[in-house]
């Protein structure tokens, strides 16, 4: 199956033009955003079904409506392929977001005030992590962690275990978040679980990010590890936008009504057929390769920007994604700036602070970049090589629309000869 301009007909001729605006958009410039990825026409095809139609709170042969007999088949079969994947006791396929999965796990685990130790915003956690404007932060007390020191080296900038260990020595909290948005290193869960354990708390890893890499094996499984698994299925694993959660069967029950009556009501079973679609695809040894290509495009990417006078945050990346700090560049470039001169060039990426950021987070110095997506393209090292040279020319030249032309120019072809979604 291909996905054309057809597929997102829907007779509605204003919303129509609007979503044949964005395919184009999607087909003609580079996505770089980390969290972002190209869904297969197979799973863009069961979000589009009848299954939207149904009503089904409860779980499969626990529904409150009548005439579930087949959603609770496509229900059980996500479950069952998602707890695979992961080699979990437990999945739970319903929550609509990453951030659900964390408030129906946060819901399970903790009571309104309760103490939990989690990653700082600043320095690449999640706003689910404890910020203040966000349900976590208004209704735990969240202590946050951070990452070392920048070294010359690049040996820096790593989490620190040593802070993580004190503070959870200090503040006893109930329960402990590994897991980031922005942080391009392996996270190992075992030292976490080690702290965990020591201070008698819950351990809940939030792999949404690196979701993808865990089942393609190139980075470690958190399931084993931590009490709770969070996830989203739409960044490397390349499903249907939408969350999930794994856990052990003697919190499966907790889980479960956390999440619903907890938190959600009808379950969206067309994005549960659709996420059953994914892990199928995440299934097939093919998915190990696109895993590793991620990988290893994101460090061709990384290599190519720090030969062109970027700085790679803690050095480099083992990861899908890479924080740059632009002022090596130019000290005058800010995050928003090079954010807005790449779109101009074609280029997608999203700024971001870089950790001890002295600009606010909504100007920042640094940039966030992904292979997720480029991956899914087909793209691989080359590529990635010449996009890095594309980015530093399209900053160097972001005052003169001539040469921000010529790389759009570029970056055309590029889309044109790898090409998600085929015309
Ligand atoms: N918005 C996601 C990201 O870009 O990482 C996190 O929720």
């Amino acid at each position: 199956m291909t996905v054309t301009t057809e597929n997102v007909t829907t007779g509605d001729a204003e919303v129509d033009a609007i979503l044949e605006r964005e395919l184009e958009r999607q087909r003609t410039t580079l996505q770089l955003i980390a969290s972002e990825n190209f869904a297969s026409p197979a799973v863009l095809a069961a979000t589009g079904t009848v299954l939207t139609n149904k009503y089904a709170e409860g779980y499969p042969g626990r529904r409150y409506y009548g005439g579930n007999q087949v959603i609770d088949e496509i229900e059980a079969l996500a479950r069952q392929r998602l707890a695979t994947l992961f080699g979990a006791e437990h999945a739970n396929v319903q929550p609509h977001a990453g951030a659900n999965a964390n408030a129906a796990a946060y819901l399970a685990l903790l009571d309104p005030g309760d103490t939990v130790l989690a990653m700082r915003l600043d320095q690449g956690g999640h706003l689910t992590h404890g910020s203040p404007v966000n349900f976590s932060g208004r209704l735990y007390r969240f202590v946050a962690y951070g990452v070392t020191p920048a070294a010359p080296d690049g040996s820096g900038e790593r989490i620190d275990l040593d802070q993580v260990r004190d503070l959870a020595l200090a503040e006893r909290p109930k329960l402990i978040v590994a897991g980031a948005t922005a942080y391009s290193r392996i996270i190992d869960p075992a030292p976490f679980r080690a702290i965990a354990d020591e201070v008698g708390a819950r351990f809940l890893f939030d792999a949404a990010h690196v979701a993808g890499l865990i089942v393609g094996g190139t980075h470690p499984n958190p399931v084993g590890s931590a009490d709770v698994v969070t996830l989203t299925t739409h960044k490397t694993l390349r499903g249907p936008r939408g969350g999930a959660i794994l856990c052990r069967s003697d919190l499966a029950s907790t889980i479960d009504k956390a999440v619903f009556p907890g938190l959600q009501g009808g379950p969206l079973e067309h994005v549960i057929a659709a996420k059953a679609v994914a892990f199928g695809e995440a299934a097939r040894p093919s998915f190990a390769d696109y895993a590793t290509q991620v990988v290893a495009n994101a460090r061709a990417l990384a290599d190519t920007l720090a030969g062109e006078g970027f700085r790679l945050v803690s050095g480099g990346t083992d990861n899908h994604l890479m924080l740059i700090d632009l002022r090596p560049f130019d000290p005058d470039l800010t995050g928003k700036v090079a954010q807005e001169a790449l779109d101009r060039a074609g280029i997608t990426c999203n700024r971001n602070a870089i950790p001890n950021d002295p600009r606010s987070p909504f100007v920042t110095s640094g940039l966030r970049l992904g292979s997720p997506a480029l991956t899914t393209a087909g793209m691989a090292e080359g590529e990635m090589a010449h996009i890095g040279g594309l980015i530093a020319r399209a900053l160097g030249g972001r005052q003169d629309e001539a040469e921000l032309g010529a790389v759009r120019e570029e970056v055309g072809v590029l889309c044109a000869k790898f090409c998600p979604y085929p015309a």
